[in-house]
Protein backbone atom coordinates (compact mmCIF):
# COMPACT_ATOMS: atom_id res chain seq x y z
CA UNK A 1 0.00 0.00 0.00
CA UNK A 2 1.40 3.46 -0.66
CA UNK A 3 0.48 6.99 0.79
CA UNK A 4 0.65 10.03 -1.32
CA UNK A 5 0.62 13.36 -0.32
CA UNK A 6 1.17 16.27 -2.65
CA UNK A 7 2.19 19.91 -1.05
CA UNK A 8 2.68 22.96 -3.15
CA UNK A 9 6.58 22.29 -3.30
CA UNK A 10 6.97 19.02 -2.62
CA UNK A 11 5.81 15.73 -3.41
CA UNK A 12 5.61 12.68 -0.59
CA UNK A 13 4.90 9.04 -1.04
CA UNK A 14 5.23 6.59 2.12
CA UNK A 15 5.71 2.80 0.86
CA UNK A 16 7.35 -0.84 1.35
CA UNK A 17 8.56 0.84 4.98
CA UNK A 18 10.45 3.89 3.08
CA UNK A 19 9.48 7.82 2.84
CA UNK A 20 10.25 9.43 -0.78
CA UNK A 21 10.40 13.26 -0.55
CA UNK A 22 10.66 15.16 -4.11
CA UNK A 23 11.43 18.46 -4.27
CA UNK A 24 8.71 19.02 -6.97
CA UNK A 25 9.43 22.67 -8.51
CA UNK A 26 10.93 21.89 -11.80
CA UNK A 27 10.68 24.82 -13.62
CA UNK A 28 12.56 27.03 -10.76
CA UNK A 29 15.33 23.95 -10.94
CA UNK A 30 13.65 22.75 -7.51
CA UNK A 31 15.22 26.12 -6.16
CA UNK A 32 14.27 26.82 -2.09
CA UNK A 33 11.68 29.69 -1.75
CA UNK A 34 9.24 30.04 1.69
CA UNK A 35 6.85 27.84 0.61
CA UNK A 36 9.15 24.82 0.41
CA UNK A 37 11.00 25.38 3.47
CA UNK A 38 7.21 25.68 4.87
CA UNK A 39 6.42 22.54 3.04
CA UNK A 40 9.24 20.61 4.25
CA UNK A 41 9.26 21.33 7.74
CA UNK A 42 5.96 20.21 8.04
CA UNK A 43 6.46 16.88 6.35
CA UNK A 44 10.25 16.07 8.00
CA UNK A 45 8.31 16.20 11.57
CA UNK A 46 5.41 13.88 10.17
CA UNK A 47 8.95 11.38 9.20
CA UNK A 48 9.94 11.43 12.46
CA UNK A 49 7.13 10.29 14.21
CA UNK A 50 5.67 7.94 11.72
CA UNK A 51 6.72 4.68 12.38
CA UNK A 52 5.71 3.44 9.11
CA UNK A 53 8.93 5.43 8.20
CA UNK A 54 12.08 3.48 8.47
CA UNK A 55 14.27 5.17 5.69
CA UNK A 56 13.98 8.50 3.56
CA UNK A 57 14.59 9.30 0.42
CA UNK A 58 15.05 12.71 -0.84
CA UNK A 59 15.48 13.55 -4.86
CA UNK A 60 14.41 16.19 -7.04
CA UNK A 61 11.53 16.75 -9.72
CA UNK A 62 12.70 17.16 -13.62
CA UNK A 63 17.06 18.15 -14.14
CA UNK A 64 17.98 19.53 -10.99
CA UNK A 65 18.36 18.38 -7.71
CA UNK A 66 18.03 21.91 -6.53
CA UNK A 67 20.07 24.81 -7.42
CA UNK A 68 19.71 26.48 -3.93
CA UNK A 69 18.18 29.72 -2.68
CA UNK A 70 15.64 30.90 -5.48
CA UNK A 71 17.77 34.02 -5.86
CA UNK A 72 14.17 35.96 -7.95
CA UNK A 73 13.18 35.92 -4.37
CA UNK A 74 16.32 38.08 -2.79
CA UNK A 75 16.89 41.25 -5.24
CA UNK A 76 17.61 44.34 -3.87
CA UNK A 77 17.50 47.86 -5.29
CA UNK A 78 19.49 49.86 -4.49
CA UNK A 79 17.76 51.79 -1.85
CA UNK A 80 16.29 48.60 -0.07
CA UNK A 81 17.81 47.10 2.85
CA UNK A 82 18.41 43.13 1.40
CA UNK A 83 17.03 40.73 3.73
CA UNK A 84 19.22 39.57 6.82
CA UNK A 85 20.49 36.23 5.60
CA UNK A 86 21.54 34.92 9.21
CA UNK A 87 17.90 35.23 10.04
CA UNK A 88 16.73 32.99 6.48
CA UNK A 89 19.43 30.42 7.84
CA UNK A 90 18.71 30.68 11.06
CA UNK A 91 14.97 30.09 10.51
CA UNK A 92 15.20 28.14 7.57
CA UNK A 93 18.62 26.42 6.27
CA UNK A 94 20.03 25.57 9.63
CA UNK A 95 16.78 23.57 11.44
CA UNK A 96 16.56 21.75 7.84
CA UNK A 97 20.39 20.44 8.00
CA UNK A 98 19.90 19.90 11.71
CA UNK A 99 16.49 18.02 11.05
CA UNK A 100 18.18 15.45 8.34
CA UNK A 101 21.04 15.07 10.59
CA UNK A 102 18.71 13.67 13.74
CA UNK A 103 16.13 11.64 11.84
CA UNK A 104 16.44 8.47 13.90
CA UNK A 105 16.96 6.47 10.27
CA UNK A 106 19.45 6.67 7.19
CA UNK A 107 18.62 9.75 4.82
CA UNK A 108 19.28 8.64 1.23
CA UNK A 109 19.91 11.44 -1.38
CA UNK A 110 19.32 10.81 -4.91
CA UNK A 111 20.93 14.01 -6.96
CA UNK A 112 18.95 13.55 -10.37
CA UNK A 113 20.73 16.30 -11.63
CA UNK A 114 22.49 19.52 -10.95
CA UNK A 115 23.02 20.34 -7.26
CA UNK A 116 23.82 23.65 -6.76
CA UNK A 117 24.53 26.02 -3.61
CA UNK A 118 22.49 25.24 -0.15
CA UNK A 119 21.32 22.11 -2.81
CA UNK A 120 24.60 20.71 -3.15
CA UNK A 121 24.91 21.35 0.88
CA UNK A 122 21.29 19.79 2.02
CA UNK A 123 22.34 16.93 -0.81
CA UNK A 124 25.71 15.96 1.34
CA UNK A 125 23.95 16.24 5.15
CA UNK A 126 22.11 13.17 4.17
CA UNK A 127 23.33 9.97 5.06
CA UNK A 128 24.59 7.97 1.86
CA UNK A 129 24.55 9.89 -1.29
CA UNK A 130 23.71 8.80 -5.02
CA UNK A 131 24.11 11.21 -7.87
CA UNK A 132 23.36 10.35 -11.75
CA UNK A 133 26.21 10.50 -13.86
CA UNK A 134 24.94 13.95 -15.32
CA UNK A 135 24.62 15.61 -12.37
CA UNK A 136 26.98 18.15 -10.66
CA UNK A 137 27.75 19.62 -7.76
CA UNK A 138 28.36 23.39 -7.50
CA UNK A 139 29.62 25.54 -4.74
CA UNK A 140 28.18 28.50 -6.29
CA UNK A 141 27.98 30.83 -2.95
CA UNK A 142 31.61 32.70 -4.09
CA UNK A 143 30.16 33.87 -7.88
CA UNK A 144 27.72 35.82 -5.57
CA UNK A 145 29.77 36.88 -2.44
CA UNK A 146 28.77 34.36 -0.07
CA UNK A 147 30.42 31.64 1.38
CA UNK A 148 29.32 27.61 1.54
CA UNK A 149 25.88 27.55 3.87
CA UNK A 150 23.81 24.83 5.22
CA UNK A 151 26.97 22.96 6.52
CA UNK A 152 29.26 23.16 3.78
CA UNK A 153 31.89 24.64 5.62
CA UNK A 154 31.72 21.57 7.78
CA UNK A 155 31.19 18.90 5.57
CA UNK A 156 33.14 19.73 3.14
CA UNK A 157 37.05 19.68 4.50
CA UNK A 158 35.53 16.50 6.07
CA UNK A 159 34.63 14.77 2.97
CA UNK A 160 37.49 15.87 1.32
CA UNK A 161 40.06 17.29 2.78
CA UNK A 162 40.81 20.88 3.10
CA UNK A 163 42.78 21.40 -0.46
CA UNK A 164 39.59 20.26 -2.36
CA UNK A 165 37.16 21.91 -0.43
CA UNK A 166 39.12 24.93 -0.80
CA UNK A 167 38.68 24.96 -4.62
CA UNK A 168 35.51 23.88 -4.59
CA UNK A 169 34.66 26.98 -2.32
CA UNK A 170 36.86 29.34 -3.68
CA UNK A 171 36.35 28.73 -7.24
CA UNK A 172 32.62 27.59 -7.28
CA UNK A 173 33.06 25.06 -10.19
CA UNK A 174 30.90 22.54 -11.36
CA UNK A 175 32.19 18.31 -9.99
CA UNK A 176 31.15 15.93 -12.18
CA UNK A 177 29.26 12.86 -9.65
CA UNK A 178 31.86 10.60 -11.06
CA UNK A 179 34.83 12.96 -9.67
CA UNK A 180 32.53 13.44 -6.29
CA UNK A 181 32.34 9.37 -5.80
CA UNK A 182 36.20 9.17 -6.57
CA UNK A 183 37.04 12.27 -4.25
CA UNK A 184 35.05 11.17 -1.46
CA UNK A 185 32.55 13.36 -1.72
CA UNK A 186 29.37 11.24 -1.88
CA UNK A 187 28.91 7.30 -2.11
CA UNK A 188 27.96 6.59 -5.52
CA UNK A 189 27.91 7.70 -9.31
CA UNK A 190 25.48 5.59 -11.04
CA UNK A 191 23.75 5.51 -14.74
CA UNK A 192 21.00 8.29 -14.81
CA UNK A 193 18.43 5.54 -16.02
CA UNK A 194 19.41 3.46 -13.01
CA UNK A 195 19.55 6.21 -9.90
CA UNK A 196 15.76 5.79 -8.86
CA UNK A 197 15.40 2.13 -9.02
CA UNK A 198 19.09 1.88 -6.72
CA UNK A 199 18.38 4.67 -4.50
CA UNK A 200 14.84 2.96 -3.97
CA UNK A 201 16.36 -0.69 -3.82
CA UNK A 202 18.58 0.85 -0.70
CA UNK A 203 15.72 2.31 0.64
CA UNK A 204 13.83 -0.90 0.75
CA UNK A 205 16.63 -2.61 2.51
CA UNK A 206 16.52 -0.08 4.78
CA UNK A 207 13.37 -0.74 5.40
CA UNK A 208 13.74 -4.25 6.51
CA UNK A 209 16.68 -3.61 8.66
CA UNK A 210 17.02 -2.49 12.49
CA UNK A 211 15.96 0.72 12.67
CA UNK A 212 17.24 1.65 15.96
CA UNK A 213 20.65 0.21 15.46
CA UNK A 214 21.10 2.22 11.67
CA UNK A 215 20.32 5.38 14.06
CA UNK A 216 22.80 4.25 16.42
CA UNK A 217 25.28 3.91 13.70
CA UNK A 218 23.96 7.43 12.36
CA UNK A 219 24.78 9.16 15.59
CA UNK A 220 28.13 7.61 16.45
CA UNK A 221 29.42 8.43 13.04
CA UNK A 222 28.29 11.58 13.56
CA UNK A 223 30.04 12.23 16.92
CA UNK A 224 32.81 10.87 15.82
CA UNK A 225 33.65 13.88 14.12
CA UNK A 226 34.63 16.25 17.38
CA UNK A 227 34.87 13.34 19.78
CA UNK A 228 38.44 12.03 20.90
CA UNK A 229 38.72 8.23 21.01
CA UNK A 230 38.09 8.38 24.70
CA UNK A 231 34.66 10.17 24.07
CA UNK A 232 34.05 7.78 21.34
CA UNK A 233 34.49 4.40 23.08
CA UNK A 234 31.95 5.78 25.59
CA UNK A 235 29.71 6.72 22.97
CA UNK A 236 29.74 3.10 21.52
CA UNK A 237 29.61 1.61 25.23
CA UNK A 238 26.03 3.75 25.89
CA UNK A 239 24.91 3.08 22.44
CA UNK A 240 25.30 0.01 22.60
CA UNK A 241 23.91 -0.75 25.31
CA UNK A 242 20.69 0.43 24.33
CA UNK A 243 20.34 -1.47 21.37
CA UNK A 244 21.29 -4.31 23.63
CA UNK A 245 17.97 -4.10 24.89
CA UNK A 246 16.03 -3.71 21.79
CA UNK A 247 13.52 -6.17 20.19
CA UNK A 248 15.69 -6.15 17.03
CA UNK A 249 18.87 -7.24 18.62
CA UNK A 250 16.99 -10.15 20.38
CA UNK A 251 16.05 -10.81 16.92
CA UNK A 252 19.02 -10.54 15.48
CA UNK A 253 21.10 -13.27 17.58
CA UNK A 254 17.83 -15.28 17.44
CA UNK A 255 18.01 -15.92 13.58
CA UNK A 256 21.95 -16.08 13.84
CA UNK A 257 21.30 -18.97 16.07
CA UNK A 258 18.76 -20.45 14.35
CA UNK A 259 20.00 -20.39 10.88
CA UNK A 260 16.56 -18.38 9.51
CA UNK A 261 16.67 -15.18 8.00
CA UNK A 262 15.63 -12.27 10.46
CA UNK A 263 12.30 -10.17 11.00
CA UNK A 264 13.29 -6.78 12.32
CA UNK A 265 10.29 -4.47 13.36
CA UNK A 266 12.27 -1.64 13.79
CA UNK A 267 11.83 -1.96 17.50
C1 LIG B 1 17.66 30.32 -10.89
C2 LIG B 1 18.54 29.79 -9.92
C3 LIG B 1 18.47 30.26 -8.60
C4 LIG B 1 16.77 31.70 -9.30
C5 LIG B 1 18.93 28.85 -11.80
N1 LIG B 1 17.57 31.22 -8.33
N2 LIG B 1 16.79 31.27 -10.55
C6 LIG B 1 21.04 30.98 1.61
C7 LIG B 1 20.58 32.10 2.36
C8 LIG B 1 19.91 33.14 1.70
C9 LIG B 1 20.17 33.65 0.54
C10 LIG B 1 21.14 33.24 -0.36
O1 LIG B 1 21.35 31.90 -0.54
C11 LIG B 1 21.47 30.94 0.35
C12 LIG B 1 22.02 29.69 -0.11
C13 LIG B 1 22.24 29.53 -1.57
O2 LIG B 1 21.78 28.57 -2.09
S1 LIG B 1 23.18 30.67 -2.41
C14 LIG B 1 23.41 29.92 -3.98
C15 LIG B 1 22.18 30.06 -4.86
N3 LIG B 1 22.33 29.31 -6.07
C16 LIG B 1 23.12 29.68 -7.07
O3 LIG B 1 23.84 30.66 -7.02
C17 LIG B 1 23.05 28.85 -8.32
C18 LIG B 1 22.67 29.71 -9.48
N4 LIG B 1 22.42 28.90 -10.67
C19 LIG B 1 23.37 28.40 -11.46
O4 LIG B 1 24.55 28.53 -11.21
C20 LIG B 1 22.91 27.68 -12.68
O5 LIG B 1 21.63 28.12 -13.02
C21 LIG B 1 22.90 26.14 -12.51
C22 LIG B 1 24.35 25.64 -12.46
C23 LIG B 1 22.16 25.71 -11.25
C24 LIG B 1 22.21 25.48 -13.71
O6 LIG B 1 22.82 25.94 -14.89
P1 LIG B 1 22.13 25.63 -16.31
O7 LIG B 1 21.79 24.20 -16.38
O8 LIG B 1 23.03 26.20 -17.34
O9 LIG B 1 20.73 26.40 -16.28
P2 LIG B 1 20.49 27.98 -16.32
O10 LIG B 1 21.59 28.71 -15.63
O11 LIG B 1 20.15 28.37 -17.72
O12 LIG B 1 19.20 28.10 -15.37
C25 LIG B 1 17.89 27.83 -15.87
C26 LIG B 1 16.97 28.89 -15.32
O13 LIG B 1 16.91 28.74 -13.89
C27 LIG B 1 17.49 30.29 -15.60
O14 LIG B 1 16.39 31.12 -15.76
P3 LIG B 1 15.89 31.56 -17.24
O15 LIG B 1 14.75 32.47 -16.98
O16 LIG B 1 17.05 32.21 -17.90
O17 LIG B 1 15.51 30.27 -17.92
C28 LIG B 1 18.18 30.62 -14.29
O18 LIG B 1 18.26 32.01 -14.07
C29 LIG B 1 17.26 29.98 -13.28
N5 LIG B 1 17.95 29.70 -12.02
N6 LIG B 1 19.31 28.87 -10.52
N7 LIG B 1 19.24 29.78 -7.62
Amino acid sequence: MSYQTTYETIDFTIQDGYAELTLNRPEALNTFNAAMHTDLKRVLVDVEFDDRIRALLLTGAGRAFCAGQDLSDRAVSDDAKPTDLGHTLDTLYNPLVRKLRSLPMPVVCAVNGVAAGAGANIALACDMVMAARSAKFIQAFCKIGLLPDSGGTWILPRLVGPARAAALSYLGEALSADDAEQWGLIYRAVDDTDLMHEARQLCTHFATQPTQGLAGIKKALQASWHNDLEQQLDLERDLQQQLGWSEDYREGVAAFLAKRSPVFKGR
